[in-house]
Formats: C-alpha cells, structure tokens, sequence
C-alpha cells in the first residue's frame, strides 16, 4: 500500500493507492482545511497542525488496516522552516504572502542584477522565492540555524529524524544552478546562509527512512517508509498528468496556476526572462518549463469575503447563468491582487479606474474572473510556442479548478485548443507514481501517466465556434495594449 499526503495552500489530503488488476486503485481517508494567518509580526502556516494532521490521516489508514506501506509528502514551495542545533524550530513558518519581501527583489538585483540571476537559475521572479525571504532573515537568527528545511522536509524530518532537501521543491529557492545541479554560491552567499546549512540534495524517487518507532507506538500508525517524492506539489501535479507524446501542455489548477510544458532542457535566455517562465526541476531530472498565474486564489478570496455562503461548484453555476455584456479587462497580473485586504473591492476599484463595468454580484465576479484567466491561460499558450519552439494541440488540466466548467469551456474557447480536464487529484496520484516506481512495481514515469490514464476518467472540452469569442478576445487583448 501507498500513501499520499498532499499539502497545497488551501487544503490538505491522505490519499491511499494500491495496484489493484492493471488499475491504480486510490481512496482519500483524511481531509483537512489549510491556510495562514497572522501570529506576532508575521502570516505564518500553521505548521504543528498540518504535522497533527498527517498523523490523524495515518492513525485512520491503521485504523482501516494498513499494517505497513510506503509515504510521500508533497506541500506548495519556497517556505521554510528554520531549525537549532537541538533540532527544534526556531520561529513559526512565515507563509510566502507575507508583505516581509514585497522590496527585497529590487535590493538583491543592485548586487546580482536580474538578468544575471536568471541565468544562473532560470527560475522565475517571485517577490516570495526562498531567495528573498532567506535575505531578509536577522544574522543572530542565521547564527542559530543549524538547518534550513523546505516545509516537506521538515515534515519527512519530523516523522523519520533524517534532514534532506529533496531536489524538485529545492529548485523553486532559486539558489540553484540547474545546469550543475548545486548550489550558486553568489548567489547563496547573498542570503548569509552557508551551503552547511542546508541538508543533502537528493532525487524524487530515493528512501528517506522509516517512521519513528516512538511515533509510531504513540499514535498506533502502520510501519511506514518514508520516500522523496516530487515533494514540490507542482512536480508532484505535472507527473500525474494523464498525457503521451508529443504537442500537450498542462495547467495545474489549484490556489495557483501553472501552466507550461516538461522539457529535457532548461531555457536560460533573455526573452524567456521576459515572459518571466521559470525552469522548476521535475521527476527524472526534466524541468517545467511555466507560468505561475493568479489562479484560484482570486475566487477562494471572493468566496471568502462575499457576505453569502456559496461553494466553489455553486459559483461556477451562477457565473454560467451570468450574462455580461462587457467583461470587464483585469490584468490580474498586477501584484496588487496578490494579497490584498479585500480582493472583491480591490476587482472592482480596478474596474472603477479603468472605467469599466464593476460586477456586483457572485456570478459577476466569478465570471469576470474566469474571462481574465482563461485569456491569460491563452497568452501563456502562445508564449510558450514561441518560446519553446514546439506546437501546442492540447492543454491537460488538473487539480481542484478542472472541476470548473465554465472556466474549462473559456479555456478551450480562448486558446482554440483541446482541453482534457482531469484528474482532480493528480498531485496525489504523481506523488503515488513515484512511490510506486520507487517500490518497484512500475517502471518509468510514462508507465506511470498511462496507468493513471487507463484508471481515471477524463472530459473532453472542444472549442465553440469562434465567432462571438474571436471578438471578445480581441476587444480584451486590444484593452491591455
Ligand atoms: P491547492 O492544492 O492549491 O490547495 P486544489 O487543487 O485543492 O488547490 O484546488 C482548490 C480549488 O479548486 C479551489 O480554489 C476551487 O477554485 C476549485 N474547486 C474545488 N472544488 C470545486 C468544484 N466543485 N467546482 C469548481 N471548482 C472547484
Ligand atoms: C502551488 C505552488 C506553486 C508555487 C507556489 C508558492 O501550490 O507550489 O508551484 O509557485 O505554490
């Protein structure tokens, strides 16, 4: 038996999977809300809970009689935990929203400039990458670690006592050269912190260790051998990506949305710098070569704050009985909607200011948002092909937004292409895959994709008839230039 536990930013989940006739068999046994909030100066993740909730999920596996099995831990990036010499967390871990760097990339580039950094990473800019949060931290408290951990790790820390810094989530740092695959000491340097600091980088796929004896008398769990897996949960989304061939990119919809293409190479040059795509390790030494757009954080915040209760599936269906008129044009690249106080005042003064339409109500502001992303999703598209060179036939969506339908119908409008949605639970089941291959019993990354092709069903989403979209998605291009 395998276990995954798949941690994104807001929400987290065990799921179990099994080969069962030719089939991977999954089942989630443990679900649990996850999100930040302030604690002292700082938003922090509440770290011990997600700790507790794992072994909540794995006391109900025992409980279900899973005597032993194998675990991968996948969590969303950058964030870190920092540990003392007597192995304890020094501090709470400050969540990647955190206003603490909104200047420190502009400080970092007057001694490394971008370009520069960009080239010897090829990962994106974020005002959030470990990098600049890493820059920011007090040199008493630098003087004090004993070690760096992404939070993956600290949970695979917790629950064996071994420190490793697993490489997909390591990458997202941007402190690596992914050409040499260590640490580019300019770069690290920058930060204050020593490459003693951190723990061993190793491969999705290797044995971390066993679960702690006492850990598992005190909360009766089965034996579990803890296994790196893509521990970033994007690596973890994309190797759960139903595809073959050639000709597909993906699009991991969850809080964020990635959406790009796997590739043997990284792409290290200036205009990939300017469309800010980022070169993120993957499985078996690929990197993703993407995109990190808004996403769903735009809708979780709306749902979060409209005065009416309504859930995800319940606003996607009051946005598809909406008409507007006009959507309005949001560039919801702007950093002002990466963490606003309100999200849905923040929509409609940018509407106000444009001199836009300013949607009011919940199928208004969904629908708003879902035109902006789907034709974001469509620019990325195009991007990409310049930028890679290749053709694009179809776009694989996974996660928790495949199961928006209006947003999947206006993705295929927009982008002209194929859009094949499903699984909703591709990390999970990319984190089973390596698990699986790393036991033995499936023996390539493409075996594994096919397994999950022929053990889930998709959907299918063709563009409508061009027409009213082809001028819609011109008037939203022509606005925005
Ligand atoms: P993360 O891993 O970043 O926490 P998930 O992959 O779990 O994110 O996806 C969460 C998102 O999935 C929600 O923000 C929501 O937009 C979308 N979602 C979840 N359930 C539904 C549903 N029934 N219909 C439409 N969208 C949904
Ligand atoms: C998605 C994700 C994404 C990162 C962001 C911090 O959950 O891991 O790949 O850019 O969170």
């Amino acid at each position: 038996m395998h276990i995954a536990v798949d941690i994104g930013a807001s929400s987290g989940r065990l799921v179990t999977g099994e080969l069962k006739e030719g089939k991977l068999v999954i089942q989630e046994i443990h679900r649990f809300a996850n999100g930040y909030q302030k604690q002292g100066a700082y938003q922090c993740w509440d770290i011990d809970h997600l700790e507790e909730q794992i072994l909540r999920g794995l006391q109900i596996a025992k409980r279900q009689g899973i005597q032993s099995c194998t675990l991968g831990i996948d969590t969303w990036a950058v964030d870190y935990v920092l540990l003392g010499k007597d192995g304890e967390r020094l501090r709470e871990v400050i969540a990647y929203r955190d206003s603490r760097t909104d200047d420190v990339m502009e400080q970092v580039w007057k001694t490394v400039p971008k370009h520069d950094i960009y080239r010897k990473t090829g990962i994106q800019f974020q005002p959030f990458n470990t990098i600049y949060q890493l820059f920011t931290e007090n040199e008493e408290l630098i003087g004090r670690t004993e070690t760096v951990l992404l939070v993956p790790d600290y949970l695979h820390y917790r629950l064996t006592g071994k420190k490793v810094m697993e490489a997909t989530n390591a990458s997202t740092m941007q402190l690596f050269d992914p050409l040499t695959r260590d640490f580019d000491e300019d770069l690290l340097a920058l930060t204050s912190f020593q490459s003693k600091q951190f723990a061993p980088l190793v491969e999705a796929g290797t044995v971390i260790g066993e679960i702690k004896g006492t850990l598992q008398k005190q909360y009766d769990l089965p034996a579990c051998t803890v296994i790196a897996v893509g521990s970033h949960d994007t690596a973890s989304a994309i190797a759960g990506v139903p595809a073959a061939g050639e000709g597909w990119a993906y699009l991991s919809s969850g809080t964020w949305s990635l959406i790009g293409t796997e590739r043997s190479e990284p792409i290290l040059d200036d205009s990939s710098l300017d469309k800010n795509f980022t070169n993120e390790w993957g499985i078996n030494k690929t990197y993703r070569y993407l995109k990190n757009i808004i996403g769903m954080w735009m809708i979780q915040e709306i749902r979060r704050l409209y005065p009416v209760d309504y859930n995800f599936g319940e606003m996607a269906e009051e946005a598809s009985r909406t008409d507007l008129k006009q959507v309005p044009s949001i560039d919801l690249n702007d950093p002002r909607f990466l963490k606003p106080a309100n999200m849905i005042e923040e929509l409609q003064d940018y509407c106000r200011e444009t001199d836009q339409y300013v949607p009011t109500n919940i199928g208004e502001l969904g629908l708003t948002v879902y035109h902006n992303l789907a034709m974001l999703y469509s620019e990325a598209l195009e991007e990409l092909e310049l930028l890679t060179g290749t053709s694009i036939r179809t776009l694989h969506i996974v996660g928790g937004g495949s199961q928006n339908q209006v947003l999947n119908q206006l993705t295929a409008d927009y982008s002209g292409l194929q859009v094949i949605t499903g699984p909703t639970e591709a990390t999970a089941l990319g984190n089973l895959i390596v698990q699986i291959i790393a036991a033995g019993e499936l023996d390539s990354l493409e075996a594994g994709r096919q397994l999950i092709r022929s053990s889930f069903p998709v959907r299918t989403y063709l563009p409508a008839d061009q027409g009213l979209l082809d001028k819609e998605r011109r008037r939203i291009h022509d606005s925005k230039s």
